[in-house]
């Protein structure tokens, strides 16, 4: 069987959502809440590597312990916030899909592929960030959307990609993840998906072995993205299905599992 379903993370696949609307957003919920901290770039760049808007917060405070140590039920509540923040930034079109994503999504869309979500960020973010980029039907181009606290492991454990994978009677064999970070690519590995990296400022430089092609971004027609580590390196692309269909079996006969027909 062809490949036939392609599974895409959220921030830093679909939309460069982290430095500018989420980061954004939790420094005004913790200002609204009269914290006395707030996340640079950098910082928050650091604490990318703690999936989980509530859980990068508890690993901040557990590491400055002179700021006022929070219970679950307050990082929950300033979480809740925060999430609502985003989504009025979100709402208010600051936030653009990557290049290639509508239009990688619009042909997959017309060749009968599949289509699945498997993002750790919570539901309402994902559901504003489709209304808001791919109109309000946005949400219908996907099969099946796995987010947030669905799973009880976030990435880079496997479980929401093994969901999303469940939910949509899918083989992993037959799909391909695209992620933007070495914790969505452990994530996507691990439930056995072949996988393609779009990196961004925030994930260049992480380790990405196991991806089966690294990229700046999925390219336009009229502004081509450039393979960064894989076969065809330094080479310039603009990725439709058919690349993604070269990969995925270039992949496969690496690991000597493809089959015919
Ligand atoms: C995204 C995340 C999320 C977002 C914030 O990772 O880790 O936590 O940063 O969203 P990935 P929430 O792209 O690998 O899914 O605050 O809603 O958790
Ligand atoms: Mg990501």
């Amino acid at each position: 069987m062809p490949l036939n379903t392609l599974i895409f993370d959220v921030d830093g696949t679909l939309a460069d959502t982290e430095r500018d609307a989420h980061r954004v957003a939790f420094n005004r919920a913790f200002a609204e809440m009269s914290l006395d901290f707030a996340w640079d770039v950098e910082t928050y760049g650091r604490y990318l590597k703690v999936t989980g808007g509530k859980e990068r917060l508890g690993r901040f405070l557990d590491d400055h312990p002179q700021y006022p140590q929070l219970s679950d039920a307050d990082i929950a509540r300033i979480h809740r916030r925060k999430t609502a923040l985003y989504v009025e930034i979100v709402q208010s079109r600051a936030v653009a899909l990557r290049p290639g994503v509508a239009r990688l999504l619009r042909a997959a869309r017309a060749a009968g592929w599949r289509l699945g979500i498997a993002t750790t960020t919570t539901p309402d973010n994902v559901q504003a960030l489709l209304a808001s980029t791919l109109g309000e039907m946005g949400e219908s181009f996907f099969h099946y959307i796995g987010a947030g606290d669905i799973v009880p492991q976030k990435k880079p454990a496997p479980d929401i990609y093994e969901h999303v994978l469940d939910a949509l009677g899918a083989n992993p064999e037959d799909c391909l993840a695209l992620e933007d970070s070495e914790n969505g690519l452990r994530s996507a590995l691990a439930a056995g998906l072949t996988t393609v990296v779009t990196q961004t400022d925030y994930t260049r430089g992480q380790d990405f072995t196991g991806a089966v092609r690294v990229l700046d971004c999925l390219g336009e027609p009229d502004a081509p993205a450039r393979i960064i580590e894989g076969m065809q390196r330094d080479t310039s692309v603009c990725v439709g299905l058919q690349e993604l269909q070269a990969w995925w079996e270039e992949a496969h006969k690496g690991k000597g599992t493809l089959r015919n027909g």
